[in-house]
């Protein structure tokens, strides 16, 4: 075969972010990426992935452009052997990602990147693969990434199954019966020193209260199950700050400790609490990195972006609404 499967150009994906509400944290099969604890998420729309895939005959070596920089990455890799290994394929691929966002600092880049790949490689393999086999694949790649396959509120579930074939992520509820606003606080554009990955399993083998983290998810979930189901704003809020702050106490008590948090950090935090004060339902949540996102309702989102872009530290302030899933762009154009 001369040609490239998929078209002389492959096939490209957009997929976007997304922040968990209740936090993913900890895994029960390391090899097979499978979390140890559930978790429920909010997809965003101003932060995505642009990733095109092009399986090339006579390539020797797949070729992994992020951000226009050639980047090893073994994830990648993997998900492209998975894929592969399906479409019965031997031709390595041309992968080019594109962020909106700066990559590796807590805004999910890897969330958006692996559902944006697992999308595009597998049309460019000519795999019509259900959304479950996409976000059980994009989760391959990274946890997180299972649900930006979905857009809305998205929960996903650790499965039982030791081949982890039912921890994938669903669609809870989407975004027109409630709109949301999350406004990005970036304290710092430096990409983090410690992985998620890397960091979660110190935590799991190092902090006491890892045992506890794992054991109270499943009461975190159902509340957050509650809240949506019911619109109820202020629940949703309320847990997913504790949902943060539980992780946090988490991180911080892995040894070594994990102190993802600047002073900008800090003072953004206690900025959401004042305008709480002050009367506007406003909440925080902290991910593998020193931005603070707020929850509001669109209409109070410009009032918050104003108060963070004052905070001291707070670089600068990014507003999206609930995003879409994962979808296909105009592929083998
Ligand atoms: C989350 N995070 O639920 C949590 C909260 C960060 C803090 O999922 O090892 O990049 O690739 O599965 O998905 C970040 O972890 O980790 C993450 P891997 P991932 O969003």
């Amino acid at each position: 075969m001369d040609t490239p499967v998929g078209g002389p150009t492959g096939a490209a994906a957009r997929a976007h972010s997304n922040i968990a509400l209740i936090k993913y944290w900890g895994k029960r099969d390391e090899a097979l990426n499978v979390p140890a604890v559930g978790s429920i998420s909010i997809t965003l729309d101003a932060l995505s992935t642009d990733t095109r895939v092009t399986f090339v005959p006579g390539l020797r070596h797949d070729e992994f452009w992020l951000n226009d920089q050639r980047t090893q990455s073994k994830r990648v890799l993997g998900v492209l052997n998975l894929v592969r290994e399906r479409a019965g394929l031997s031709f390595r691929a041309r992968v080019t990602s594109t962020n909106n966002f700066p990559t590796g600092a807590g805004l999910a880049s890897s969330a958006s990147g692996f559902a944006a790949l697992a999308v595009a490689a597998s049309a460019a393999a000519g795999l019509t693969p259900s959304t479950r086999e996409l976000s059980i694949l994009a989760r391959r790649g990274s946890g997180s990434a299972a649900r930006s396959i979905y857009g809305g509120y998205v929960e996903m579930h650790t499965g039982t199954r030791p081949d982890g074939m039912d921890a994938f992520a669903e669609p809870v509820l989407d975004t027109d019966p409630w709109p949301l606003s999350v406004v990005v606080a970036i304290t710092s554009h430096t990409a983090k020193t410690v992985s998620s990955t890397l960091g979660m399993a110190g935590s799991r083998a190092t902090s006491p209260f890892y045992p506890a983290w794992v054991d109270t998810a499943k009461n975190d979930l159902a509340d957050m199950r509650a809240a949506i189901a019911t619109l109820d704003f202020p629940r949703l809020g309320e847990l997913a700050e504790y949902s943060c702050l539980k992780l946090h106490a988490l991180m911080l008590t892995s040894r070594p400790p994990l102190i993802y948090w600047n002073a900008g950090t800090v003072a953004a935090m206690h900025t959401v609490h004042e305008l709480r004060q002050q009367g506007i339902a406003v909440y925080f949540t902290i991910d593998a990195g020193p931005q603070v996102k707020a929850l509001c309702a669109p209409a109070d989102a410009a009032l918050v972006a104003r108060a963070l872009a004052e905070t001291p530290g707070v670089q600068e302030t990014r507003t999206s609404a609930l995003g879409p899933g994962a979808y296909l762009m105009g592929a083998q154009e």
